[in-house]
């Protein structure tokens, strides 16, 4: 009979080797798995990045998905028109045709019949909710703008305010606003109000995008302004590499969220609006894009739970950087900068600005990039990769 000794090393050897064999494939597993987290103000790309990673590495929207995009790609021109012509009288611009008051009224009406609508569905959702708690075999919730519609003039109603369609009567105010010079002069002075800059993408389509057969292209989706409520993970396998990518709402008031999802992190995506430089935010309207992005950045290079953590800085929005730069310079963001108004010259000492704001140690990868081009992102995103492959072996040889 074998010594109870000898047992007993046999044992512990055979145990440590399943604990080698699983850290090894532990290891292996962890080098192939990386997880990314998108951080930047509220519209800085952040999803548009993801959007991107689905486009090339995903399933790359089929139609069906993109069909379902259609309500957004309505509800952002609808927004636009409506900011344009509340700016117009806000910066006191006159319309240039008579007709367009009409026009702007009969849109305004139409704006006010679906607030309401949505409200009246809201309402009568939380009612039957209380009744159906009451009750749990009353109806279901969900179906309610149907019953809503097959009631007295519910379908007339529906048929105004259903989200997936424009109206004619919608169409042909918007296409002969956008048209108005008066308008046009609203959206020259943008900077001065918040606006969606894929605004003019949209208007300018409005023949397209109205027809009934229209299906958002690939394109569109890129252009599409959804501001991120809730923290949304998304995974690609991109050259034999598992990415999650965690994007997370950029508003102020969403910023407290993040530090739930520091923890584990291979890399920081960090994205910055260029363009933001003449811009004020959506949601504080007394802090300038670009001042609050240098902010944040600083915030978060010197936070503590992001100390071993590389950085990846995404100057974004470069071609609407480019185009403001032929008219705006850089000078009512930075009155110190006194070098040319170049893209390139800029474009450096935004970076460098961004680079004053980190410790020493701390390595950050900067690139140019325009999120909604496709084979630029292509390029972006491949050298992206080797350095975060780079980042990845050197994290897991730690562990
Ligand atoms: N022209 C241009 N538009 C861009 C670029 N990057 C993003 N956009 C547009 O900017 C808008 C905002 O982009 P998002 O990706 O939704 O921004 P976000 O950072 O996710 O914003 P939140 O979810 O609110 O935090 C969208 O309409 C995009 O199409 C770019 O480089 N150039
Ligand atoms: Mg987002």
């Amino acid at each position: 009979m074998e010594p109870k000794k000898t047992k007993d090393l046999k044992e512990a050897f055979l145990r440590s080797r399943t604990i080698d064999a699983e850290l090894n494939e532990e290891r292996k597993k962890k080098q192939r798995e990386v997880q990314l987290l998108t951080l930047g103000s509220a519209g800085s790309g952040k999803s548009t990045f993801s959007k991107q990673l689905r486009v090339l590495y995903g399933d790359g929207f089929p139609e069906a998905e993109r069909v379902k995009l259609r309500p957004n790609v309505y509800s952002n021109v609808r927004v636009a028109i409506k900011r344009l012509v509340r700016a117009m009288e806000k910066l006191g611009i006159q319309f240039e045709r008579e007709e367009s008051k009409q026009n702007s009224l009969c849109f305004l009406a139409g704006v006010f019949r679906r607030e309401c609508w949505n409200a009246a569905l809201g309402l009568a959702r939380c009612c039957l909710r209380g009744l159906q708690w009451l009750d749990p075999e009353m109806g279901d919730a969900q179906d309610l703008s149907e019953n809503l519609v097959s009631v007295e003039n519910g379908q007339h109603c529906y048929e105004l305010c259903a989200d997936d369609k424009l109206s004619l009567e919608e169409t042909v105010a918007i296409r002969a606003l956008w048209q108005d010079k008066g308008v046009q002069d609203a959206w020259e002075q943008r900077h001065l109000y918040h606006l969606a800059e894929s605004a003019k993408y949209f208007l300018d389509n409005i023949d397209q995008i109205s027809t009934e057969t229209y299906i958002p292209s690939v394109q569109d989706i890129l252009y599409i302004r959804l501001p991120t409520t809730a923290i949304e993970e998304h995974e690609f396998s991109v050259n034999g590499l598992t990415y999650r990518v965690i994007d997370v709402a950029g508003q102020k008031s969403q910023r407290k969220k993040w530090i739930h999802f520091f923890e584990g992190v291979t890399a920081v995506l960090f994205f910055t609006a260029l363009s933001g430089f003449n811009e004020l935010m959506d949601d504080d309207d007394k802090v300038n894009c670009l001042h609050d992005s240098l902010d944040l950045f600083r915030d978060l290079a010197y936070n503590k739970w992001l100390e071993q953590t590389d950085f990846i800085l995404f100057l974004n929005k470069h071609d609407l950087f480019v185009e403001k730069l032929k008219t705006t310079s850089i000078k009512s963001c930075f009155p110190h900068y006194d070098g040319p108004n170049t893209p390139e010259d800029c474009t450096d000492f935004i970076q460098g600005e961004f680079l004053k704001r980190k410790p020493v140690k701390k390595t950050v990868y900067p690139h140019i990039t325009c999120a909604t081009d496709t084979n630029l992102m292509k390029t972006i995103i491949s050298d992206v990769h080797n350095i975060i492959v780079d980042i990845n072996l050197r994290r897991v040889a730690l562990l």
